[in-house]
């Protein structure tokens, strides 16, 4: 039988990073749709995740986009963040904005272009120095279109050089996730498409160098679960980018789209260790709220990962590998369905009683007056936002 009160404790540590760019306006390639409220620079956005955490209790950490929330002082900004109860987390080079990555960044195949978006890496690096930041995730929307278009094989060369400059300059505690994606925005070929090439990477680079496993980054079908329990054997999971999808890069709210899918991969995770106290994945949410209401959706968002991870707890392990051990198919499967179809919203409740919050954060923040606030306050400046 599994203990509810030392699940009930595991998550109570669990954190959950927020994304910076969650907060801004976002949309599609089709239009961004405003909304009212939207913070105007970067300081509002810790404003913003500050309310995810005090809502939640789990979302410790907001993860910085560079140059999006570029500031004159990133000590100041990590203050601002401890004044509101939260801290700086991941930093994420941003490296496919500028006009001279058309034809890629680091593995661009003109010198002077590859120098510029190495030097913007070790800039985010010395970003990650002032604000104390122990990740620089990379994702690089490098690739080709066309058959022929570029030297594949050159390429990855060119990948190689540019991680190992980054790499060697991190010090302390720092690490480099390296993120990878099917597709998009090139279409024949992506220079780190999947997991097996980020693997191959942070390999060759070493212990400072781990694999992020964005949910919304593989083709249709594919075993998410069988990747994070891969790595985590590996020692190579270094962070999870949450999101979910139907289709492609939907970047929709976590659990929303396949809720079972998130347990089987946070079973993988919890079963390997990944909630014990010497972890070091990074559990980020990698989303945009392009219709919803963001502070919410950031809300709802945290509570579907700390749902699923509640069912990947309860799994009553022993059971499971008598059952595995035994050949029970049918048993092992109904243990581990047991648990997925447990409701587990009494239990959160519970735990966020105990940690002094409201069982329904969604509720208690609608009641805050916390939207028409920042609704009536956020008038004028730029609106900051995805892409912006
Ligand atoms: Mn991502």
């Amino acid at each position: 039988m599994v203990d509810r009160d030392a699940v009930k404790k595991i998550l109570g540590t669990q954190s959950i990073e927020l994304p910076s760019w969650a907060f801004g306006n976002s949309g599609t390639r089709f239009k961004v749709f405003a909304q009212q409220g939207v913070p105007r620079d970067p300081y509002e956005k810790i404003a913003d995740a500050a309310r995810v955490h005090a809502h939640t209790g789990a979302a410790h950490k907001v993860a910085l986009h560079i140059p999006w929330d570029n500031v004159d002082s990133f000590t100041d900004l990590g203050k601002a963040a401890a004044d509101a109860g939260i801290e700086l987390g991941t930093v994420n080079a941003n490296v496919f904005q500028d006009d001279d990555y058309m034809l890629g960044s680091v593995t661009n195949p003109d010198p002077r272009i590859r120098a510029k978006a190495i030097d913007h890496l070790l800039a985010c690096v010395d970003v990650m120095d002032q604000t104390g930041s122990r990740d620089l995730k990379l994702w690089f929307s490098d690739g080709t279109n066309y058959p022929g278009q570029d030297n594949i094989r050159a390429r990855q060369d060119r990948l190689s050089e540019a991680l190992h400059k980054v790499y060697d300059r991190l010090t302390g505690d720092q690490r480099i996730v390296l993120e990878y994606k099917l597709f998009e925005p090139a279409f024949y070929t992506m220079d780190v498409p999947d997991w097996g090439t980020s693997f191959a990477h942070c390999l060759q680079l070493g212990e400072r160098a781990k694999v992020c496993v964005d949910t919304g980054h593989h083709a249709p079908g594919t075993n998410i679960e069988f990747i994070v329990a891969f790595l985590m054997r590996a020692g190579k999971l270094g962070a999870f980018d949450f999101n979910s999808r139907f289709y492609a890069d939907d970047d929709l709210i976590v659990g929303a789209a396949d809720p079972f899918q998130l347990f089987r991969i946070l079973f993988e995770v919890v079963t390997a260790g990944g909630l014990d106290a010497d972890s070091e994945i990074a559990f980020m949410l990698d989303q945009c709220h392009n219709i919803e209401p963001k502070i919410p959706g950031q809300i709802r968002s945290v509570m579907n990962v700390q749902e699923a991870t509640a069912k990947a707890l309860l799994v009553d392990t022993d059971a499971l590998t008598v059952a595995q051990n035994a050949g029970d198919v049918l048993g092992a499967n109904a243990v581990l369905m047991d648990a997925y179809n447990t409701d587990v919203r009494g239990l959160l409740g519970d735990l966020r009683e105990e940690q002094g919050l409201d069982r329904d954060p969604i509720a208690a923040y609608h009641r805050s007056g916390y939207a028409e606030k920042i609704a009536a306050e956020r008038i004028g400046g730029h609106q900051a936002g995805w892409g912006a």
